[in-house]
């Protein structure tokens, strides 16, 4: 297991198009074992290959859900606060050549981020819901209705499949403002 380095926005490998997986052997196992421990080890609740820098139409996503079987436990990271905070539940789920069949006309806007624009958030539209068909490990084919923040994930996701990134939806002057942002940031680390 490897945590990879996730590549950040302008670099120009975040525009590449994925080629799709054709090889469904151990070698796809162990790459997407070391996508979830880079995507937990980043706080991420989605990564794409591409953001480790591999060019293939392959994500993962783990929502994270809070785990309403098990009691709040409480938290020390709120300075002095008390704070209270059920586990999180793993729920990980992986799409290889993932296809969006039919997105629905309604569409929801959401707050948005990405690992590989980071501590840039912005409200992003999309469709509401939609059918998403991929393959799994073996490559066997799935089909299912995605809803609520799974289709926003997957979406986002999908993106990265394309080279875009959820700065791309955004006004050109909202977007380069947050390019800049980015820019200042990483000059002062
Ligand atoms: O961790 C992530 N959180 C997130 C929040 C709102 C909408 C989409 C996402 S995906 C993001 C991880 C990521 O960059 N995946 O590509
Ligand atoms: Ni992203």
């Amino acid at each position: 297991m490897a945590i990879h380095n996730i590549i950040e926005a302008p670099d120009p490998r975040l525009k590449t198009i994925s080629k799709p997986v054709e090889t469904f052997d151990d070698a796809l196992k162990t790459l997407v074992e070391d996508m979830f421990e880079t995507m937990y080890a980043a706080n991420g609740i989605g990564l794409a290959a591409i953001q480790i820098g591999l060019p293939l139409r392959l994500l993962v996503i783990d929502l994270q859900p809070e785990d309403m079987d098990a009691e709040p436990e409480e938290c020390h990271s709120h300075g002095g606060h008390k704070h209270f905070h059920r586990p999180l539940k793993k729920e990980p789920r992986v799409f290889v050549n993932p296809e969006i069949l039919d997105p629905s006309e309604e569409l929801h806007s959401f707050q948005e981020g990405c690992l590989s624009v980071p501590d840039i958030y912005a409200d992003v539209e999309r469709p509401s819901a939609c059918r998403v068909r991929w393959q799994d490990l073996e490559g066997n084919t799935h089909e299912e209705d995605m809803t609520d923040m799974m289709a926003v994930c997957i979406q986002h996701e999908m993106d990265h499949l394309e080279g875009i990134l959820f700065i791309d939806h955004l006004s050109r002057l909202k977007r380069n403002m947050a390019l800049k942002k980015l820019e200042k940031a990483r000059k002062a680390a």
